[in-house]
């Protein structure tokens, strides 16, 4: 069907060789539904066509994780955060299944599961560089929200919405059992993060955006300059010597092609922008590890299978797939 990839990572011993996280877990928001979507993304085929029409060797556990022997007998509020305990414990121990797959020179792919799971993810993958080669990482977060609101900030107390806000240190709100296991290694700078997609911030979260200078691309920037000048500027501000992690949350697509999200947005990218996101990410052999997230299949009947399709295509397009 398609031929495989010709682009060589910079940043691995083996472009082949890809490690893959399941990670069944919705705690970071309050929908039921975002844990089922690695199965529907599996049951889609798409570890199958990573290894036929990509040929990747995948290491996949063969298990979507729930992380239930994780739940805390009791986990109050803790400065207005929902779950904080639990979705801590999770986030570390996804941190710890993500490293151990970079560390060894693999690519990553974690499929989620809420947002709040790239507080794990992006400190694993972080931390693994670090090691093996002294360098920081930069994170390319597409999606409708920034995600950056402190527990301060935050109207919903819901951590899906404070992932970056954890991994810069702008979140300094931790206790032991609460994000105390996030150290200096596992963190991202800001300036090392951009944006591209938003369409819906809180106010807090434009505050932080400008008050740190982040680089963000929203609807806005590519309605003006067109998706592929957008992506030419994203790559320009990070460079070409940078290790690459690619967060995307779904719900950055429009609803008209991914409507099976927690948090939908209009106004969002076409099911074609997304995938030359990913396809331009994949070209600059910087990509190291990939989250897909925010897919929940229990939300939308119909919407279903369209938005598990465009997830794995993205998913492909990432990892090397090309139209020619
Ligand atoms: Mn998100």
């Amino acid at each position: 069907m398609t031929s495989a990839p010709s682009i060589q990572p910079r940043f691995l011993v083996n472009r082949h060789d890809l490690g893959v996280v399941a990670v069944g877990f919705s705690g970071g928001q309050p929908k039921a539904g975002v844990d089922a979507a690695p199965m529907a993304l599996i049951e889609a085929g798409l570890i199958q066509q990573l290894e036929e029409d990509l040929e990747l060797n995948v290491d996949y556990d063969g298990q979507v994780h729930a992380y239930s022997e994780l739940i805390p007998a009791d986990d109050p509020p803790f400065r207005n955060m929902k779950q904080p305990k639990f979705v801590s414990a999770v986030t570390k121990e996804v941190s710890e299944q993500v490293y151990s797959h970079a560390k060894k020179g693999k690519m990553v792919m974690t499929l989620g599961g809420d947002h709040s799971i790239a507080i794990g993810t992006i400190s694993g993958t972080a931390r693994a560089i670090r090691e093996r080669f002294g360098r920081e990482l930069a994170v390319i977060w597409v999606d409708a929200h920034a995600d950056i609101n402190t527990p301060e900030t935050s109207d919903s107390g819901n951590i899906h919405g404070m992932p970056v806000a954890f991994l810069t240190g702008l979140a300094t709100e931790k206790r032991e059992d609460v994000f105390g296991w996030l150290k200096e290694h596992h963190m991202l700078s800001v300036n090392k993060l951009v944006y591209i997609g938003l369409r819906d911030i809180d106010k807090g979260e434009k505050k932080i955006l400008k008050e740190h200078g982040i680089k963000a691309f929203s609807m806005h920037d590519i309605d003006r300059h067109g998706i592929g000048k957008v992506m030419d500027m994203a790559l320009g501000w990070i460079g070409s010597d940078t290790p690459i992690h690619l967060s995307f949350d779904v719900d950055a697509l429009d609803p008209m092609w991914a409507p099976s999200t927690g948090t939908p947005v209009r106004g969002g990218l076409t099911l074609r922008e997304g995938d030359f996101i990913a396809e331009c990410v994949a070209a600059t052999g910087s990509l190291i590890a990939l989250d897909l997230v925010e897919v929940n299949p229990s939300l939308d009947e119909h919407g279903a299978s369209d938005t598990v399709r465009a997830g794995c295509s993205i998913v492909r397009c990432a990892l090397g797939d090309t139209l020619l």
